[in-house]
């Protein structure tokens, strides 16, 4: 069971002019980074979740579900992270424990070598308490770096240590659990994923490999596509945006929409909501990653948005994938 209230930072560690920490009852806390003009980001100290990322002309990037409930319960939209599970196994919650602990302010966080240039980030750490260790006997240090950069886009930077003292290794399995808006599902393609071999969760886990060209979306899909590319496009064609998907350390990429049986199955869920996101998660899932003792992985996600013009006829998507 999560803690009952997110540990409140000394104020010394939000002095910086682009960020705030907002306190809210029922553990609702969470920090604001601000860039220029409209662009921000929120995260909810509970889960270490992203609940909002705006463009610079205050638009939402990032799907959040208006049914979307309060702690302990994950909360339906941003960027759920999964961790130490992807999925159901064993005794661990769906998508693991990490998305439903309270995270801290990480007050000394070892250098992460970023570009000085952006001075929107925060850092928060999370460390497994007496229960999560009964669930998951393994001692960790996870640090998440949330950083809005000069032009709006999002970067998330995972760093997972292993801290057991008895020289046990662990292995895990990961997610950026990314909700995306869009306009409407069935405008949507995604590019970069061509010919892949993925698992269908909708046929058993069962392998196949994809068709060789975009993928468009016409019911239930909930798919991990394997050793997918390092950069994945979005392309919503009503608002004429492109999203570019870039992953580091993170071999696969699940792409999930409920579509209307499932939406109207949760609870936490619009029932007609399925035709406004899209999931895709730059993720860790065939492969368990193993750590030894003292050994780190560092997995990274970079979100931008992108306008997409078709005048030209030429495929926005090629130049963002491929330029
Ligand atoms: O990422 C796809 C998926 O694994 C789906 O199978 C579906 O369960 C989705 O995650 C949502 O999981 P959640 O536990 O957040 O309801």
């Amino acid at each position: 069971m999560a803690a009952a209230t997110p540990h409140s930072p000394p104020p010394q560690q939000l002095s910086s002019p682009f960020l705030e920490y907002i306190r809210a009852p029922g553990g609702l806390d969470k920090v604001v980074l601000r860039g220029r003009r409209s662009c921000s980001v929120e995260i909810r100290l509970f889960g270490g979740q992203v609940t909002s990322w705006k463009n610079d002309h205050g638009e939402e990037l990032l799907f959040v579900s208006s049914k979307a409930i309060k702690p302990p319960k994950p909360f339906r939209g941003g960027i759920p992270i999964c961790f130490p599970q992807f999925g159901t196994q064993g005794n661990l919650e769906q998508h693991g424990f990490a998305r439903n602990r309270f995270w801290a302010i990480d007050d000394n966080p070892p250098p992460l070598p970023v570009n000085p240039a952006i001075k929107a980030f925060v850092d928060l750490i999370l460390k497994p308490s007496e229960d999560d260790l009964k669930m998951w006997p393994h001692s960790f240090e996870f640090r998440l770096r949330i950083a809005l950069g000069a032009g709006g886009d999002l970067s998330l930077t995972s760093r997972i240590r292993n801290t057991n003292t008895d020289g046990r290794p662990f292995s895990y399995t990961f997610a950026y659990h990314t909700y995306f808006s869009v306009s409407d599902i069935s405008e949507v393609r995604v590019e970069g994923l061509e010919t892949m071999d993925y698992l269908d969760n909708m046929k058993g886990k069962e392998r196949f490999t994809e068709q060789g060209d975009a993928i468009v979306f016409e019911s239930e899909v909930d798919k991990v596509y394997l050793a997918a590319p390092s950069k994945v496009a979005i392309i919503d064609h009503d608002m004429r945006r492109t999203f570019v998907v870039t992953k580091e350390g993170l071999p696969d990429a699940v792409v999930w929409n409920p579509w209307d049986k499932k939406a109207k199955a949760m609870q936490d869920f619009g029932d007609s909501e399925y035709k406004h996101m899209l999931c895709v998660e730059p993720a860790a899932v065939e492969k368990p990653i193993t750590l030894k003792p003292g050994e780190e992985w560092k997995g990274r996600l970079g979100l931008s948005a992108v306008p997409s013009s078709y005048c030209s006829g030429q495929l926005d998507p090629l130049k963002v994938l491929h330029g």
